[in-house]
């Protein structure tokens, strides 16, 4: 009965944990551009800026293109000047704790060459992907902790220039139930353990 108790209380823990989860960064560009149109060499993004090259925005299905989701608007990451774009996103504060950045990439859908592109996170995360023209979309997940308060901003840099590029969308950074509220919960845990053994 009492372990039953203790269980819940743990459990009740780790849903608060999660719950508190709401992004510090999230876009899926649908907003962008045209009402239900693309937009080739697009600049106006809300949340970024196009800071070397150009990107086109692509409403789902234009060009043979289907963004993640099958709907809305994504963007390919080669724009249509014969030089692939980078994408800058706006400055965010991140408080010590660990982080998972998402975001969903695509092959270029179109044929020809494999496509590469460098993701960087700050200081914290970079990694380049290479993704042949058929890959599906697929989400990538990556963890990091920051130490202590800091700005940081995400940028995806498309290589090469041949005007058919990765496929990008859903771009998000939220915090994860990293090792302090893991330590906490274990703390927590140690002590109810306790007290349930003083009452045997
Ligand atoms: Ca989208
Ligand atoms: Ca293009
Ligand atoms: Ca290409």
């Amino acid at each position: 009965m009492k372990l039953t108790l203790f269980t819940a209380i743990i459990l009740s823990l780790m849903y608060t944990a999660g719950a508190q989860a709401t992004a510090i960064f999230q876009d899926d560009f649908d907003s962008e551009g045209d009402s239900g149109g693309s937009t080739l060499n697009y600049t106006g993004f809300s949340n970024w800026d196009v800071t070397d090259g150009t990107v086109d925005l692509i409403n789902h299905n234009d060009y043979g293109i289907g963004c993640s989701g099958d709907t809305g608007k994504c963007v390919d990451m080669d724009g249509s000047t014969g030089n692939a774009g980078t994408l800058t996103s706006d400055v965010f504060t991140l408080a010590a704790g660990t982080y998972g950045l998402l975001f969903d990439i695509a092959g270029n859908q179109r044929g020809g060459a494999d496509d590469s592109m460098e993701v960087m996170l700050g200081g914290f995360l970079t990694e380049t992907f290479e993704l042949s023209a058929d890959a599906p979309w697929q989400t990538i997940s990556r963890s990091f902790t920051v130490m202590e308060e800091t700005t940081s901003y995400i940028s995806f840099n498309h290589n090469g220039g041949d005007n058919i590029g990765i496929i990008l969308d859903n771009v998000s950074v939220v915090p994860e139930p990293g090792t302090l509220a893991l330590l906490s919960l274990g703390l927590l845990g140690l002590g109810a353990a306790r007290r349930y053994k003083a009452l045997v």
